[in-house]
C-alpha cells in the first residue's frame, strides 16, 4: 500500500471537497425517540423478516444519541464534508403537509449541523435517503400517487430549507430513485416490499408500479429542487443536486453492435431513466418508450416546465461497480427493466470487470469509473460531485475487529477510484468531490449488519468505533493527489 501515494497522478484542485456518507435509517437508531413516526422501513423490517434476515434499524448504529462521537470521529479523520440525510418522520412524523413539524427532530439537526459546523466541515445534507413516513404510504400509497406524495415532500423540504439553510448549504433531494423504484416496487426487496414477481411479497404490481413510482420521485425532486432556486438559493447561497446510481456496462462482445447498443441501453435504463428529466427536463430516453410503451408515464408540458425550474448546480454520482452488456434475441419480458440485457462479470474473452470485494454485486473497476465519469459529463454537462463510493474487503463479513481494521484492499480500491478522478480531471470532466461511503459500518438496509462498507469498524453488541486504517489514510490518499 506503500507505493499508492509516491506514484499518484497529481491533479485535484485544492478546493477538492471530501468526506464521508451515511444515511439516516442505517444509523440513527432511536426509532421511537424525540417524536419520530414511522418509516416505511420501520414496517417492512419488522414485518417482513424473512426478507430481511430478521434485522431491523431500532438501534442501528445508535448514532441518534452517539453523534457527538461521531463528530468526533470526522474532525479525527480531517474530513472537509459529511453527507447524512435528514430522516422525514423526525421532521413530520406524520409526513404531510397540514401535520405538524416535530421541534424535537428540528433539534436533533441543529445540534447535528452545528457540531459540523464547529469542526469546520461542511454539511451535505440528502433529503431522502429511502425512508418514506409510513402514514403517507398508508393514507394514499405514498410514492404511488404521483400528485399527492409530490405537494407533501416539497412542504417537508421547505421546511428543512427554512430551518437548516442558512447554516446547510449543499443540498441532495433523493439518493438513488433507481433502487427505490425497482427494489421497492419491482422486486421487492426493499421497502415498502411490493413485487408482482417476488413470492415472498404479498402485494405489488411490478410492470405498473415501479414506473409510477419513478415519476413520483422525479416530480417531488422537480418541486423541492425549484422551490430552492426560487426562494431560498439566492438568500443562503447554496447548491443543489440529486445522488443517481447506476454501473458503467461495456459491451460483452466489444466486435457485437448489438451489445454496443445493449450496454448503452442498459445505462439508460438505470441511469437516463432520472437524469434526462432531472439533469436535462426531458422525456425518458427513446430506448425505454420504445420497450415499455404505455406502461411508461408521459410528462405534460406543465411537469417539463417545472422541471426546466428545476435546473440543478451538481450531478451527485454513486458508484461502485461495471458489469458487461450482452444482448438477448427475445422479446423483453412485462416486469423487465434493464433494457432487455444480460449482466456479467466477465466479457466474451473471459475477462474479468474486477476482483471479487466482500459483496456479490461490487469487483472494483476503476478504469471504467473514468469512463463513466466521462460519458455522464458529455451527457448532463454539470459538475460531479461522487456522493459515494466505497466496499466492503473480500471476507470482512467474517472477520473479527482486529482483522476488519487492516483494510488494504479498501485503501487500494479509494486509491485508483482517486486515480480515475484525476484521470477524468485530465480528460476535461469536472469532479469537485468525493465521499466515502460510508464513514462506519452500518445496516445495509434488507442485508442486515454483516456486510461492512465504513471506514469504522462498528461492534453492533457494544456500539463501540473503532477507526480503519482507511479511515485515516483516505485524508493522504486525497492530499497525496492535490495539486499545490
Ligand atoms: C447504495 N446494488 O445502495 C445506497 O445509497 C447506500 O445506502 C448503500 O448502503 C450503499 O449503496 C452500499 O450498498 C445500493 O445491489 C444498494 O447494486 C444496492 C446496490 C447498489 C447500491
Amino acid at each position: 500500500m506503500a507505493s499508492v501515494e509516491p506514484k499518484a497522478p497529481k491533479g485535484l484542485p485544492p478546493s477538492f471537497v471530501w468526506g464521508f456518507a451515511t444515511a439516516a435509517y442505517q444509523i440513527e437508531g432511536g426509532v421511537s425517540e424525540g417524536g419520530r413516526g414511522p418509516c416505511i422501513w420501520d414496517k417492512f423490517m419488522h414485518l417482513e423478516p424473512s426478507v430481511t434476515n430478521g434485522v431491523n434499524g431500532d438501534v442501528a448504529c445508535d448514532h441518534y444519541h452517539k453523534f457527538e462521537e461521531d463528530l468526533d470521529l470526522l474532525a479525527k479523520y480531517g474530513a472537509r464534508a459529511y453527507r447524512f440525510s435528514i430522516s422525514w418522520s423526525r421532521i413530520i412524523p406524520l409526513g404531510g403537509r397540514e401535520d405538524p413539524v416535530n421541534e424535537e427532530g428540528i433539534a436533533f439537526y441543529t445540534s447535528l449541523i452545528d457540531g459540523l459546523l464547529a469542526r469546520n466541515i461542511q454539511p451535505w445534507v440528502t433529503l431522502y435517503h429511502w425512508d418514506l413516513p409510513q402514514a403517507l404510504h398508508d393514507r394514499y400509497g405514498g410514492w404511488l400517487n404521483v400528485e399527492e406524495v409530490q405537494k407533501d415532500f416539497e412542504r417537508y423540504a421547505r421546511v428543512c430549507f427554512e430551518r437548516f439553510g442558512d447554516r446547510a448549504k449543499n443540498w441532495i433531494t433523493i439518493n438513488e430513485p433507481w433502487i427505490v423504484s425497482i427494489h421497492g416496487y419491482s422486486i421487492g426487496i426493499d421497502a415498502p416490499g411490493r413485487s408482482s414477481t417476488n413470492k415472498q411479497c404479498s402485494e405489488g404490481d411490478s410492470p405498473r408500479e415501479p414506473w409510477i413510482a419513478a415519476k413520483a420521485l422525479i416530480m417531488s425532486h422537480a418541486r423541492a429542487a425549484s422551490l430552492y432556486n426560487k426562494e431560498f438559493k439566492a438568500k443562503q447561497g447554496g447548491r443543489i443536486g440529486v445522488s443517481i446510481n447506476g454501473d458503467y456496462y461495456e459491451p460483452w462482445d466489444p466486435k457485437d453492435a448489438r451489445d454496443h447498443e445493449a450496454a448503452e441501453r442498459r445505462m439508460e435504463f438505470h441511469i437516463g431513466w432520472f437524469a434526462n428529466p432531472m439533469m436535462l427536463a426531458q422525456d425518458y430516453p427513446a430506448s425505454m418508450r420504445a420497450q415499455l410503451g404505455d406502461r411508461l408515464p408521459q410528462f405534460t408540458d406543465a411537469e417539463l416546465s417545472l422541471l426546466r425550474d428545476a435546473e440543478l448546480d451538481f450531478y451527485g454520482m454513486n458508484y461502485y461497480t461495471a458489469q458487461f452488456a450482452r444482448h438477448r434475441s427475445t422479446p423483453a419480458e412485462e416486469t423487465d427493466h434493464k433494457g432487455n440485457v444480460d449482466e456479467l462479470a466477465e466479457n466474451k474473452a473471459g475477462v474479468s470487470v474486477g476482483e471479487p470485494s466482500g459483496i456479490w454485486w461490487l469487483r472494483p473497476a476503476p478504469e471504467l469509473f473514468r469512463k463513466h465519469l466521462v460519458r455522464i459529463y458529455k451527457k448532463y454537462g454539470k459538475p460531479i460531485y461522487i456522493t459515494e463510493n466505497g466496499c466492503p474487503c473480500p471476507g470482512e463479513e467474517k472477520m473479527n475487529k482486529e482483522e476488519s481494521v487492516r483494510d488494504e484492499y479498501r485503501q487500494r480500491y479509494f486509491a485508483t477510484h482517486l486515480d480515475a478522478i484525476v484521470g477524468a480531471l485530465q480528460d476535461g470532466v469536472e469532479v469537485k468531490g468525493y465521499f466515502a461511503w460510508s464513514l462506519m459500518d452500518n445496516m445495509e438496509w434488507g442485508l442486515g449488519y454483516d456486510y461492512r462498507f465504513g471506514v469504522t469498524h462498528t461492534n453492533y453488541e457494544t456500539l463501540e468505533r473503532t477507526p480503519k486504517e482507511s479511515a485515516l489514510r483516505l485524508r493522504s490518499i486525497i492530499e497525496s493527489r492535490m495539486s499545490t
